[in-house]
């Protein structure tokens, strides 16, 4: 994924052709698309082999089971054209290695969660946050995802992962601040309902880009 606008399309719609016309209209202000299983339950596999001839496509799956079903989920959805994975890290090294081996097989990146960016996020992954950091260090992921809901947050991580990439939801839905998460360290923005769900979405997202602070 080229860095150009700094933004990840999160596209959790539920039909086909929303999802098509969306990404057609909004492709010039996104440097990929987000699809995980609102979509892909709703259009099916194919959705991501389709949008992919447009934009990089990140399937945010979650990945989280044993090492084979891990790395069952993971060829499916990078033999369907997606270019990256997220998965978590609870599960363990040897689930999350199982994930690490596909994206490489199939030249994709994986991204590890952290801490999510939800309020119910505190109980038990903030606590373990640093641990699943740097868990995706030790796999060789190629970033991870860090809450734009919690700016300090995605500082601590990035003093762990040091030069990898963070991809950061929670802007505007859920409270974040594009700008501070940008500033804390995240390479990328993960943007969904402001955008998707506002009644002109290309004017919503000029209007996120015009806020960022410079690259
Ligand atoms: P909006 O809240 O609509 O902007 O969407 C955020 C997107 O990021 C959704 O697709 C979430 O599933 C996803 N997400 C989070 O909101 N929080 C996280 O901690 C992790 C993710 C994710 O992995 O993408």
């Amino acid at each position: 994924m080229k860095k150009k606008t700094r933004l990840i399309l999160a596209l959790d719609v539920t039909t086909r052709e929303q999802a098509l016309s969306l990404v057609e209209k909004l492709c010039g202000y996104f440097d990929a698309i987000k699809i995980g299983y609102p979509l892909i339950l709703s259009a099916g596999l194919g959705i991501v082999t389709q949008i992919a001839t447009t934009l990089p496509v990140i399937a945010d799956l979650k990945v989280a089971d044993i090492p084979n079903t891990n790395r069952l989920i993971c060829q499916a959805v990078l033999g369907a054209g997606a270019c990256g994975i997220i998965a978590q890290a609870f599960p363990g090294k040897d689930s999350l290695l199982a994930c690490a081996k596909s994206a490489a097989e199939h030249g994709a990146d994986l991204y590890v969660v952290t801490e999510m960016s939800h309020p119910g996020a505190q109980l038990f992954m903030a606590p373990l946050a640093e641990k699943m950091a740097r868990l995706a260090v030790e796999v060789g992921a190629a970033g991870v995802v860090a809450p734009a809901t919690r700016p300090d947050r995605i500082k601590q991580i990035r003093s762990i992962i040091g030069e990898r990439v963070i991809i950061s939801p929670g802007v505007g839905a859920q409270g974040g601040s594009a700008g501070a998460a940008l500033l804390a360290g995240a390479d990328y923005l993960i943007v969904g309902r402001s955008v998707y769900e506002a009644e002109d979405p290309v004017a919503s997202a000029k209007k996120l880009l015009a806020l960022l602070p410079p690259a």
